[in-house]
């Protein structure tokens, strides 16, 4: 392997990017740089896995745990949120903290020293992949706290749009540990040196293909599905003697981080879309520390993040673990994805008002 001595660290990039913004405290970098170290920590107990006895549901002895969203909880669920906690809540640099595995925002523990900036994670996505090895990741994003906010922290202070983001950015525990970030200055991308416990950087600038042959959805959920997505789906599927007049491969690993990364690095289109398999839920992904974080990513990147009928990052959230349909990729397929769902459909006649709404969920 060609040992390169001039690759830059990831308090390397972050320094030089603060001198863009000479007022800059300092604060900020110091922040990621603690998510890093999650990371970090986190990269190694999934990679010690069974062998830490760190695989199966938490509590197992005790007939395993639900949180409070109703999903079963891994251990390495609980281990990543403890992590996450522990290693941000110190800095001084943070008024508070929400985690897809807390119900309730999370106060910064008296006295720590508080800062103005907030940060919401899913701690481990894609933990249902744990027992069989295959890849998951951390996924964050940081906003400011308004300036009027303070301790208690109030749930209200994290519902701002996804444009509000300071920061956004991914782990992936996969072949390698890679972590992806964008401070709003376009997408980077660094791989863990393991030997030196270095995040390095390894992909200076990551864009998105506009378009693509490659779609990722859970085609088990079709029959749930609105009429927009059933009709991309089955014109991919024509392929080349339908619509599209090429073919399509798909793919769907269950795990959005690892799909994410595979969209950001060869173009592609994810869909977890609104459906009806459960009309009380607004879709299976949440917005806060899901679809906002991802899709700030996707977008830096050149690509494009919606709900299926409008941009992702313009949406109020309107509860902390809101769920929502979200579709990010490529920036072109995602915008004929767009145009379905908003596409005026023809009456199907006055005998059949039914029709006249094409979905239950018209936003
Ligand atoms: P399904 C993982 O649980 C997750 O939140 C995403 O990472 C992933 O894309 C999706 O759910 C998988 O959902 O219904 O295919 O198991």
């Amino acid at each position: 392997m060609p040992f390169r001595t001039n690759r830059t660290t990831l308090t390397q990039y972050l320094i030089e990017e603060r001198r863009r913004y000479p007022s800059a405290s300092g604060d900020f970098n110091a922040l990621i740089l603690d998510v890093a170290m999650a990371c970090k920590q986190i990269a190694k107990a999934v990679a010690y896995g069974e062998l830490a006895g760190l695989h199966g549901e938490h509590n197992e002895d005790a007939g395993g745990s639900i949180n409070f969203q109703g999903e079963a909880q891994k251990k390495l669920d609980v281990l990543s949120n403890d992590i996450f906690i522990k290693t941000t809540e110190w800095g001084g640099h943070l008024l508070g903290m929400a985690s897809e595995e807390m119900d309730e925002a999370l106060d910064i523990p008296e006295g720590n020293p508080k800062g103005r900036y907030l940060i919401v994670f899913d701690p481990l996505d894609g933990s249902s992949n744990i027992d069989v090895n295959v890849s998951v990741g951390s996924i964050f994003s940081i906003l400011r706290a308004p300036d009027d906010a303070t301790a208690p922290i109030q749930e209200e202070v994290f519902l701002q749009p996804g444009s509000q983001q300071v920061a956004a950015g991914y782990a992936l525990y996969g072949p390698s540990t890679m972590l992806i970030l964008t401070v709003g200055n376009g997408v980077v991308g660094f791989t863990l040196d393991p030997a030196l416990g270095e995040f390095m950087l390894t992909h200076p600038s990551i864009t998105i293909p506009e378009d693509t042959q490659e779609f990722a959805i859970n085609t088990s959920n079709s029959r749930f599905w609105e009429a927009p997505v059933k009709r991309y789906v089955d014109e991919c599927l024509a392929g080349s003697t339908g619509p599209r007049g090429k073919d399509f491969n798909m793919r769907w690993i269950a795990s959005m981080v690892a799909e994410a990364h595979r969209i950001l690095m060869r173009g592609g289109v994810f869909m977890y879309p609104r459906d009806t398999k459960d009309p009380s839920k607004a879709g299976k992904l949440r917005l806060l520390y899901e679809a906002n974080p991802v899709g700030m990513i996707i977008e830096q990147a050149g690509g494009r993040a919606s709900t299926g009928s409008y941009p992702m990052l313009d949406v109020k959230p309107t509860e902390l673990h809101q769920r929502i349909g979200l579709v990010f990729g490529s920036k072109n397929e995602v915008e004929r994805i767009e145009r379905y769902h908003n596409e005026p459909i023809e009456e199907k006649g006055e005998d059949m008002p039914l029709f006249a709404e094409r979905s239950l969920f018209r936003d």
